[in-house]
């Protein structure tokens, strides 16, 4: 993928917090301790399988160090199950020594494998320019070689094309797409989709070989609804798109998540209700190639980066389908984009630091799935104030907030038939509890699905309100939910109403 240079980057490292601090109260001297009531796990993986999800890491043969084993329960190959080393130009496989040590490390270590990956325009060796019968002769030849020891194997790999269009990729194997009744999508009967037509024999060889190994599509800039600025994720509502019309088919969307300072590839607050929408379709989602740009917050390189992590795996954890994360590779060093220091160690070459990333991810881990879902994602998580603390008697109690406005605005991802709206709700100059947007569909168009939201009535006049982890909105902040409809809804008018 392609990424803008971030700027300028400070060389400062900010030191890791202690596990407990001193605190000078009132003359006393308390300890305040960050270790929570229940003992909290010390490894990535551990933490990740308590909170029911897997922790994983790309790797290839020269980078197999303990470390690998200890803190991932997941494994996917960097670079050596690519096309452009296992296939010969016709779908047959070649060199698969390097996989076989990666797949065999794995499963002596108890750790999923994700096969990366079958269809991809780059990196495709002698495969690039194959027809599709070949291509269907490569899925079928890397499926049954590892068989079960891949429990989900990227089949379709950056089907879309970059700055925010929505649209297809233009170079091979995309070239392999009709769109025969010219309706600007490749969906239909009579159109020959290359994602469409893998998915197929992908599925086709997984049921004729009775394996349980899970198909995904995997790609980039899909990860918010939104972009940087707010503009509607049209290359994440194109992948909606793609996984609700071959549901069937896909198992699983692996969101890349390399964040860094381009618009598109921008952490927006979005995350967690993109990574819904996608859950509600059934499929499972996973960050695929976690990495994070060590500026992309203010340039701040230690906290900032650690926060910004936190945020992301919370959005992960508190999504129940949102099944694995994985960072793509082990130390900054060591990296694709080791100029960016995205990673979670420093050092290389077997001997590795853990940053403050590191702590903030194992953190977030070890609270699990099941924390406040009002407290926002990446809130600062500083222990509560030690109970022997009496309260001041000088401050006085919040007021109560009088209820307030708050305003709504809807963007449409349209198609022949159908649509998927995106409504973001934003609180006027006070904050809100609760809302509720109602608007009148047009003549024809119906609700057919809803997320984030509670949804009454689904032709005419329609109501949506809030669900209990969206309801409170502070003073000029937004949230969004969607809904999905058959027909058309051009001109809708979203109405807000706060409480
Ligand atoms: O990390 C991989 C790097 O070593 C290779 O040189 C590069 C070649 O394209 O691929 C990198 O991995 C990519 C992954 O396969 C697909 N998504 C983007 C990743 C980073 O470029």
């Amino acid at each position: 993928m392609s990424s803008i240079p971030s700027q300028r980057k400070r060389r400062t490292r900010i030191a890791l917090l202690p596990a407990t601090a001193l605190l000078l109260v009132g003359g006393a001297v308390i300890v305040q301790s960050t270790t929570p009531a229940v003992a909290a796990e010390t490894t990535l993986r551990a933490a990740a399988a308590n909170a029911g999800l897997f922790f994983g890491v790309a790797a290839s043969p020269g980078r197999l160090s303990s470390i690998v084993g200890q803190e991932f329960n997941q494994l996917t190959p960097e670079n050596d199950m690519k096309p452009s080393t296992i296939a010969t130009s016709t779908g047959a496989l070649q060199n698969t020594g390097n996989a076989d040590t990666l797949v065999n490390y794995a499963q002596s270590n108890n750790m999923v494998v994700r096969g990366h990956t079958m269809v991809w325009h780059s990196q495709a060796g002698s495969l690039q320019g194959a027809s599709q019968a070949t291509l269907n002769t490569f899925i079928g030849n890397a499926l049954t070689r590892w068989g079960n020891r891949i429990a989900y194997w990227d089949v379709v790999n950056e089907a879309l094309a970059d700055n925010n269009t929505g649209a297809r990729r233009t170079q091979w194997p995309h070239t392999l797409n009709r769109d025969a009744n010219g309706d600007g999508d490749f969906f239909d009967a009579t159109d020959t989709d290359v994602i469409r037509d893998s998915f197929i024999r992908a599925k086709q060889v997984v049921q004729q070989n009775n394996l349980s190994t899970k198909l995904c599509i995997n790609d980039y800039d899909i990860e918010g609804l939104t972009v940087q600025g707010g503009t509607a994720n049209r290359k994440a509502n194109a992948m909606y798109d793609i996984v609700r019309t071959y549901r069937q088919y896909i198992d699983c969307v692996g969101f890349q998540a390399h964040f860094n300072d381009n618009p598109n590839s921008i952490i927006t607050g979005d995350l967690q209700a993109n990574i819904q929408r996608f859950a509600d379709l059934g499929v499972e989602v996973h960050l695929t190639e976690l990495d994070i740009d060590d500026d992309l917050s203010n340039n701040d390189i230690g906290q900032g980066q650690a926060d910004n992590y936190r945020k992301v795996v919370r959005a992960c954890l508190n999504v129940a389908r949102c099944t694995g994360i994985t960072v793509w590779g082990i130390a900054d060093s060591e990296s694709w984009r080791s100029s960016e220091r995205g990673l979670l160690f420093t050092g290389g070459n077997g001997s590795y630091q853990r940053k403050a990333a590191y702590t903030a991810v194992l953190d977030e881990l070890n609270k699990g799935r099941n924390v406040s879902p009002t407290s926002p994602p990446g809130s600062p998580t500083s222990p509560p104030v030690s109970p022997s603390v009496p309260p001041s008697p000088t401050v006085s109690p919040t007021p109560p907030q009088p209820p307030a406005g708050c305003s709504a605005s809807v963007s449409l991802n349209s198609w022949n038939g159908g649509f998927v709206a995106t409504v973001r709700v934003t609180a006027g100059s006070a904050p809100i509890n609760g809302w509720s947007v109602g608007l009148t569909l047009p003549s024809g168009a119906t609700v057919s699905n809803s997320w984030n939201t509670t949804a009454s009535g689904t032709s005419g006049a329609v109501r949506f309100t809030n669900v209990s982890h969206n309801g409170r909105v502070a003073a000029g902040q937004s949230t969004e939910f969607g809904f999905q409809g058959t027909g058309t809804a051009t001109g809708i008018t979203p109405t807000c109403t706060a409480s």
